[in-house]
C-alpha cells in the first residue's frame, strides 16, 4: 500500500493517533507580559460582525485582534535581532513544518522548582536513554506547565522579582541551537525562554541563539504527556503572515500506538 494510504488507514484504525498540541484560543488565553520599559502584545479579542441577524441574516462571523505571539504560536527567525536577516514566518518551507519530535520530561523538576533550567547534561542523559536528538527535529520541553493555562496569574507565576517559569539555561540554549541537529524548541510556557531569562546573559537566550541560527520556536503546547520520548511526528501550521515575526499555529502530532 502507498505510504499515504497506509497512514490514512492507520489514522482510521487509531493505530496512529492525532494528538492536538494546540491550546484553545480565546480572550482567556494567557499572554506574555514583559517588564518595564518594554512594549507588550495585545491579548486575543474579537468583535462580532453579525450573528444571524439584521447585520447578516444567515451568517455568523467575527473580526479578530491579537498579537503574532499569543497562545500556541511559532517564532520565526526575524522575531529576534540575531535572526533579522533570516526567514519571516511566511517564508518557512512547508517541508520544515513536518518534523520529528523529541520529548524531554522535566515536569517533576519543574514542579519542585518553577525556575528550573534545562542543562546540556539533562539532554545528554536523555540521549543516553533514547538515542541522539533527531535530525531536523523539535526538542519539546515537557514541564507540566500547561496545567496552569486556565489561570493567567498561575501561568505567568510572577512576583515582585518577575515571572518564575521553567526553561533552558543560556549555555544549554547555545549548545542546542549551534551544535545539535534540531530545527527548533517547543515549550508549554508562554515563551521559549524561562521566566527569569530577561536577566540571563545574553537576555532571552533561546530566542537569541535558536532564531539567530535560523531555527524556530513553538510555545504554549499542551498534551506533551501523550507523546513518546521519540517517534512522534509534529506538524506545525503557523499562519503565513507576510513579513510576520511569527504567528498563531495549529500544532498536531502523529503518534503510533
Ligand atoms: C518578545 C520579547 C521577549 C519574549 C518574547 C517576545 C516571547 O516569548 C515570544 O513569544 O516570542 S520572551
Ligand atoms: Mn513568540
Amino acid at each position: 500500500m502507498p505510504v499515504l494510504a497506509q497512514l490514512l488507514a492507520a489514522v482510521a484504525a487509531r493505530s496512529v493517533e492525532v494528538v492536538d498540541l494546540t491550546a484553545p484560543l480565546s480572550e482567556r488565553t494567557p499572554v506574555l507580559r514583559l517588564p518595564e520599559p518594554f512594549a507588550n502584545t495585545v491579548p486575543f479579542s474579537r468583535r462580532e460582525i453579525s450573528r444571524y441577524d439584521e447585520r447578516g441574516p444567515a451568517w455568523y462571523w467575527n473580526d479578530l485582534e491579537m498579537g503574532e505571539h499569543v497562545g500556541t504560536h511559532f517564532d520565526a527567525p526575524v522575531h529576534w535581532a540575531t535572526g533579522r536577516d533570516g526567514e519571516d514566518v511566511s517564508q518557512v518551507a512547508p517541508q520544515r513544518l513536518v518534523a520529528p519530535a523529541a520529548v524531554l520530561d522535566v515536569s517533576a523538576r519543574a514542579a519542585a522548582d518553577p525556575d528550573f533550567l534545562l542543562e546540556a547534561e539533562h539532554v545528554r542523559d536523555w540521549e543516553g536513554e533514547h538515542g541522539p536528538l533527531p535530525e531536523g527535529g523539535w526538542l519539546l520541553l515537557r514541564t507540566g506547565w500547561n496545567a496552569r493555562a486556565g489561570d493567567q496569574d498561575a501561568f505567568l507565576n510572577a512576583d515582585e522579582r518577575g515571572p518564575h517559569t521553567p526553561g533552558v539555561s543560556a549555555a544549554c540554549a547555545r549548545w542546542l541551537a549551534e551544535e545539535t541537529p534540531l530545527i527548533g524548541l517547543g515549550v508549554e510556557t508562554v515563551g521559549t525562554d524561562a521566566g527569569a531569562a530577561h536577566g540571563f546573559d545574553p537576555p532571552f537566550p533561546c530566542h537569541s541563539y535558536f532564531l539567530g541560527a535560523g531555527k524556530y520556536g513553538l510555545t504554549q503546547l499542551r498534551n506533551l504527556d501523550r507523546l513518546p520520548a521519540l517517534g512522534a511526528v509534529l506538524i506545525a501550521g503557523p499562519l503565513p503572515i507576510v513579513a510576520g515575526s511569527g504567528g498563531p499555529a495549529r500544532v498536531l502530532a502523529l503518534v503510533e500506538r
